[in-house]
């Protein structure tokens, strides 16, 4: 296996591709990320997942233009690598953004193919430069380490919103990124690149409570409005559907590990992915018996407890930076 790439001096943005099927969480995961000092969010790749590819590539571009995002918006896989295509309206509504009014993009999705644009932007950076954050299916990061398997030892790490050890939510086991593109998890899990995954264990605690909500309306700027508007949706879909008192947000959660590591603890576990089961399929296994293998021996760990305070400091403090670039 190949040693992973020596890291980039700390005082330098890490630089993030997000690969997204916004989706609510999606959208904070792309404020987040670009209102973060300690991140250069250089592209978002987009696939399908929440909804059909049109539409969370339409709901990408609307966040750009909230948000003030210039970084490129290419589109890329349609449909998972094997299975049939699933969605989310029960969580996201027709849209697969529902709630926002969502403003017309004056900009283009890129010309280029988000497996192309993944694969370019890890190419062209130094290796050990860029870190991949997918937070839908994993189709086009697995499209691409096939695609180009040179970019596999060049990726710092991928930090993916998915999974979960204990618990499911699409299944009893099973998350909704993981299972909707299970094959695609497979590969991204099996490379020989460091992955984190921020699984359902860790996201259940990242709830918006009415004390986040405050803090969020609060700031009085589009950006927040937006955000606000967002989760009152998805409060009340995961309320009906979930039975959450106050909505989890999953994917701002990926996000936050990169700029700040210290928002939670991990812990390093040999992980895969269950294809046959006539129950389990799409649940992530992770090893958690005897004692955490040293980093040499293992590149897969899981996020486990979430500091909620710092976590939500990020996310405040991420839109408060982004003022009103509109
Ligand atoms: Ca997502």
């Amino acid at each position: 296996m190949p040693a992973p790439a020596a890291p980039p001096p700390a005082d330098r943005p890490r630089r993030v591709v997000l690969d997204c099927d916004p989706g609510h969480d999606d959208a904070v995961a792309m404020l987040l990320a670009h209102g973060s000092p300690g991140v250069e969010l250089v592209a978002v790749t987009t696939v399908a997942g929440n909804q059909t590819l049109e539409k969370v590539t339409r709901n990408a571009l609307a966040v750009a233009e909230v948000a003030g995002i210039d970084a490129p918006v290419a589109a890329g896989c349609d449909r998972p690598l094997v299975r049939p295509r699933i969605v989310a309206p029960d969580i996201h509504g027709e849209s697969g953004m529902d709630g926002p009014v969502l403003p017309a993009p004056r900009r283009a999705v890129d010309r280029r193919h988000a497996v192309d644009l993944i694969v370019e932007t890890v190419l062209a950076a130094e290796p050990g430069e860029i870190t991949l954050v997918p937070t839908g299916p994993l189709t086009n990061v697995a499209m691409a380490a096939r695609k180009e398997p040179r970019i596999v030892p060049r990726v710092r790490e991928v930090v993916m919103m998915g999974g979960g050890y204990h618990v499911g939510n699409r299944t009893p086991v099973a998350e909704f990124n993981v299972l909707a593109d299970p094959e695609a998890a497979h590969v991204v899990l099996t490379e020989p690149w460091p992955v984190t995954m921020v699984g359902l264990d860790l996201t259940h605690q990242a709830v918006a409570t009415p004390d986040v909500r405050d803090r969020v309306a609060a700031l009085g700027t589009a950006p927040a409005r937006f955000v606000g508007d967002l989760l009152d949706f998805y409060g009340t879909t995961y309320r009906s559907a979930q039975g959450f008192p106050h909505p989890p947000v999953h994917d701002p959660c990926a996000v936050a590990y990169v700029v700040d590591p210290e928002v939670m603890t991990t812990r390093r576990a040999p992980l895969d992915v269950e294809l046959h089961g006539s129950l389990t399929t799409g649940m992530t296994v992770a090893d958690l018996r005897g004692e955490e293998p040293g980093p040499d021996a293992c590149r897969t760990q899981v996020a486990v407890t979430l500091d909620h305070a710092r976590f939500w400091d990020l996310v405040v403090d991420a839109l408060a930076r982004l003022g009103d670039p509109a």
